[in-house]
This record gives C-alpha cells, structure tokens and sequence, in this order.
C-alpha cells in the first residue's frame, strides 16, 4: 500500500511503455484495459469474475451515478467501492461526454450544462465544480475532469472554442478537487484532429499540472485512420512520467495501435457490450454466435482460451443459450471477452518488456481473419 499515487515506468518499446500505477487500492499495471461498470456494475459479472479476468481497475460514470441512485446515497452507503464490492481502484468518468450523448434538452454555458435525464425526465446541472462534488461522494481513485467533448466532424472553429471551454473547465475541476492525497485528478486533452489545437491543449494542461493525462475527443466518428494520425503525435505533448490514457477506445485492433503510439490506459463497453448481443472476439477474429452454422459445433469459441465459456462450453450451446434469450448467455459470453481483452493487454505488457512488440503486433494481425469466424 502507499500513500499516494504514483506511475513508474519499467520498460519502453519504440513508443509503446509498461509500467505500474500505485493507488492505495492497488496496483494497476500498463498498458490497462478498464472494464466499464457503468450502474455500479460490470453488467452480468460478478465484481470478482471481473478480477478473475485480469482486470486491475474498473471505470464508473458520474453521469448515470448521479441520476440512479445518486452519489449522495452511495456516499450515504460507504462509497462507491462498498457498494458495489470491488475494493480496487476506480476511475470515474466526469459526465461531460455522457450528457451529450444521453441526456435532453442541453443548454450549455460557460458555467455548465443543464440537462434533463434520460431515465425519468428529471432537471438536473452538472459544472466542473459539481462533477468534482460528485466523484468525491462516490470516492472514486481516480477522477476525471469536467469536459466538453464535440462530435466529429466539426468545424476547425467550432472544436477550438469548446476545447478552450474545456481548458477554462479544467483549470475549475483542478481548483474544486483541491488537495486530496490518495486521490488523482486527471486532466483531459481535447482539439479534434487538429495539431495545433492538440498542441495547446496539451500546454494548457501541463500548466495547470495534473496526475494523469487523458486523450479525449477521440473515438467518435472520425475512423481508425484519423484517430491514429492524431494519436501518431499527441501522446508526445504529454508529460513523460504521468500515466496517458486514451478514453473510450476501442476495439482490439484500435487498442494495439494505441499502446504503440504511447497510450498507458483505456476503457470500452466493448467487450461487455457485444457480450450481451452475441458477439465474441478472439485471437482469430469475430464469431458472430447468432449464427445458425455454430448450432452443431461441439467445439470452443477459441480452443486456446482457458475462460469459463471455453473451458466448460461448446459454440453449439452458447448459440442455443443466446436463442433462447438465456441470461447465462450474456455471462459467459461477457467473460470470455473481458478475459481475451485482458490477456490481450499482458501479452502487449510483456511484448513491450521483452523489446518484441513488433513481433507481437505482427503475430496479432497475421492470426486474425476479418469477418465472422
Ligand atoms: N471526454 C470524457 N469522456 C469520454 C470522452 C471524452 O472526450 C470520450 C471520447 N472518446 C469517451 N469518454 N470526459
Ligand atoms: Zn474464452
């Protein structure tokens, strides 16, 4: 246990880094993937099956906290960590991003945004100072600052004047989260695709000074390519020696490219998601298990796999459990996923370690097929 947070660095590959993160929780070890328990919950996981697979910290949402059940009963109840029995670290996301993209009737202003929940209708404000408020009722580890982030496209202009609504934004969480030790507050850096407004961003965030620093504005409609070429050069602007994570990324192909172009953290509903829709990714691609060719199949979704739904279960049965609308389908088919993204992750923290991420990048894109496996 230590005192404070903490991010050392053992070893680089090209641009690529692993390294550990020192909470008072516990360790995460980098390159780390952050399973997304959005309600309180890593939907149809246990919190310790979610451990099982690998996972060192998990990411919760101010957003969807605040409006159910609220953060002041969760800090009525002991925190976050209690109520949801998982007593390692816990990165929470601000709200910014997710009032965007759920909440109704928006009106944004300097001060904040004021918005009508997506579940009841109900009025509510969210402001730099309140998303502080909020990830200090549910006591997260790590707390991400209050942003803006655009839709791509978007004009030049129209993505500069909400990246420095973003800075004045950060500059406010910075002051609101004050000194708290054992907790770190990350600054989010924001500029589309756009270097120079990249660059500024990045400037402004150093000035104000924080335990981490995120990539955000990325992931949202401009593609791979562009996402890459920002990614090519942005981490660079970024401090050496805090931890970089890239926010809302991405599929496993996106998160190789990241973790080459310097990226420490990430988090996705990805692999929970299409857990729930019957999608399962493997070393080999895809399998789509709606499929009507896995009804016969006696063997594995990937006989390499050592996860529950390998070990213990054939294609034909998870195609028949995810027919007949079974909740076991969604379990073991969210396991396997969450357990291939994070042994995807230690082979990259190993691959970086060894100096072979080459090798291990070029191993990765040679076994997949694209399609449905
Ligand atoms: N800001 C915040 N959360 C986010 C994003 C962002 O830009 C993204 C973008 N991919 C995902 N989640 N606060
Ligand atoms: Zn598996």
């Amino acid at each position: 246990m230590t005192e404070r947070f903490s991010f050392s660095l053992h070893a680089t590959d090209g641009k690529a880094r692993t390294g550990t993160i020192s909470t008072t929780r516990g360790e995460i070890r980098t390159p780390a993937f952050m399973p997304v328990g959005t309600a309180a919950t890593v939907k149809a996981m246990l919190p310790e099956s979610v451990r099982a697979t690998g996972a060192d910290i998990l990411l919760g949402n101010t957003y969807h906290l605040m409006l159910r059940p609220t953060a002041e009963r969760i800090a009525r109840l002991g925190g976050l960590h209690k109520f949801m029995n998982w007593d390692r670290p816990i990165l929470t996301d601000s709200g910014g991003f997710q009032v965007m993209s759920l909440a109704s009737l928006r009106k944004l202003t300097e001060e904040g945004v004021r918005f009508s929940s997506h579940i009841d209708g109900s009025k509510h404000m969210l402001s730099p100072e309140r998303s502080m408020e909020i990830q200090k009722l549910l006591g997260s580890d790590i707390v991400m600052c209050f942003d803006e982030c655009p839709a791509l496209p978007a004009t030049e202009e129209a993505v500069a004047d909400s990246m420095r609504l973003s800075m004045r934004w950060a500059q406010r969480s910075r002051d609101a989260f004050g000194d708290r030790p054992g907790h770190a507050l990350f600054g989010i850096m924001q500029g589309g695709v756009t270097r120079e407004l990249r660059e500024e961003s990045a400037k402004k965030l150093k000035e104000i000074g924080f335990d981490g620093y995120a990539v955000g504005g990325l992931a949202v409609g401009e593609g791979q390519e562009a996402m890459f070429s920002v990614l090519d050069y942005a981490p660079g602007f970024l401090p050496e020696d805090k931890p970089r994570y890239l926010m809302g990324v991405g599929k496993p192909d996106d998160i190789v490219g990241a973790v080459e172009r310097g990226i420490d953290m990430m988090d996705c509903v990805l692999p929970s998601r299409s857990g729930r829709t019957g999608q399962a990714w493997t070393r080999r691609g895809q399998v789509n298990i709606k499929n009507a060719r896995h009804q016969d199949d006696p063997r594995p979704l990937d006989e390499d796999c050592t996860c529950p739904a390998c070990r213990s279960y054939s294609r034909a049965y998870l195609h028949h459990v995810f027919r007949a609308g079974e909740m076991i389908s969604g379990m073991l088919l969210t396991w396997h996923n969450l357990h291939y993204y994070q042994e995807l992750m230690q082979g990259l923290r190993e691959a970086i370690a060894a100096g072979g991420l080459d090798d291990f990048v070029r191993r990765f894109h040679a076994l997949r097929t694209e399609g449905d496996i």
